[in-house]
């Protein structure tokens, strides 16, 4: 928005954004959209989308689809997209497997940030499901893993009492070269150890618990030492088809990632 656009009485883009979202205004849009029509086309153009719901260009407070706009930006933030923490960063890949769609909409944010987890009896719909032997690598940009004491790694999923989708788990510090924790998936006496997709999950963002915390976060927890890993910026989890392949949300559903022993990245 230019300054002769405010001299004319039109608040900027962003400013319009919020008196749309504060007033629930669809209407006050369309009188602004007319009333600055030609000061601020192109802003005009991608605001114009928000005024469809459903059909959001940025998303706005509540909105998932988009990584915040970075520092300046107005706007709530959304699932954790682009902040600061022992979350991950950027959805480096995604290849979903048969039966996937659940959440894709909501990509790359919903598996961005910290975990939404539904307690011990009940799983999050904060999740992308994978598709029948579906793929997705994270990137850390921040905070990159390294092997500290015990657990390192922290994956959730959405399991509940008597529904597991099970995936492996793969760390690598080039994207290239992966190091997988074998996933015993047959192994239901022992819990399906090296499995992601096991326990329920715990924290989220409302409830206070500590989604670092292996011992109160819930999620499947994985330790670099098992690998002689020493460091990893990528991790990738891929299902493992332990259920039907139906849609829209077949395979592992994956909430988030949290780094417990971490370091700055270089
Ligand atoms: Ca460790
Ligand atoms: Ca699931």
């Amino acid at each position: 928005m230019s300054p002769a656009g405010r001299r004319r009485g039109c608040v900027s883009w962003r400013g319009r954004l919020r008196l749309l979202r504060a007033l629930l205004g669809a209407a006050l849009w369309v009188g602004c959209a007319s009333g600055c029509a030609g000061t601020d086309g192109a802003l005009g153009s991608v605001s114009s989308a928000d005024a469809t719901p459903g059909a959001a260009a940025d998303g706005g407070a509540l909105d998932a689809t988009t990584p915040d706009g970075g520092p300046g930006d107005a706007r709530a933030p959304d699932a954790g997209a682009g902040q600061a923490g022992p979350f991950a960063d950027k959805v480096g890949s995604f290849t979903p497997g048969k039966g996937a769609g659940w959440g894709q909409d909501k990509m790359p944010a919903v598996v961005l940030g910290g975990p939404e987890g539904k307690g011990s009896t009940s799983g999050s719909l904060h999740v992308v499901s994978l598709g029948c032997g579906g793929s997705l690598v994270l990137e850390l940009t921040d905070t990159v893993l390294v092997d500290g004491p015990g657990v390192d790694l922290i994956v959730f999923e959405n399991p509940f009492p008597g529904w597991l989708e099970l995936a492996e788990v793969a760390v690598s510090q080039d994207g290239v070269d992966w190091h997988t924790w074998p996933c015993a998936k047959d192994d239901k006496d022992g819990g399906y150890p090296g499995c992601a997709g096991v326990k329920p999950v715990l924290a989220n963002s409302a409830n206070g618990v500590d989604p670092t915390d292996p011992d109160a976060a819930g999620g499947d927890a994985f330790d670099l030492n098992a690998l002689g890993v020493a460091e990893a910026r990528y991790v990738r989890v891929t299902d493992l088809a332990t259920q039907a392949c139906d849609p829209p949300s077949a395979g592992f559903d994956l909430d988030a990632i949290a780094v417990v022993n971490g370091k700055p990245a270089p």
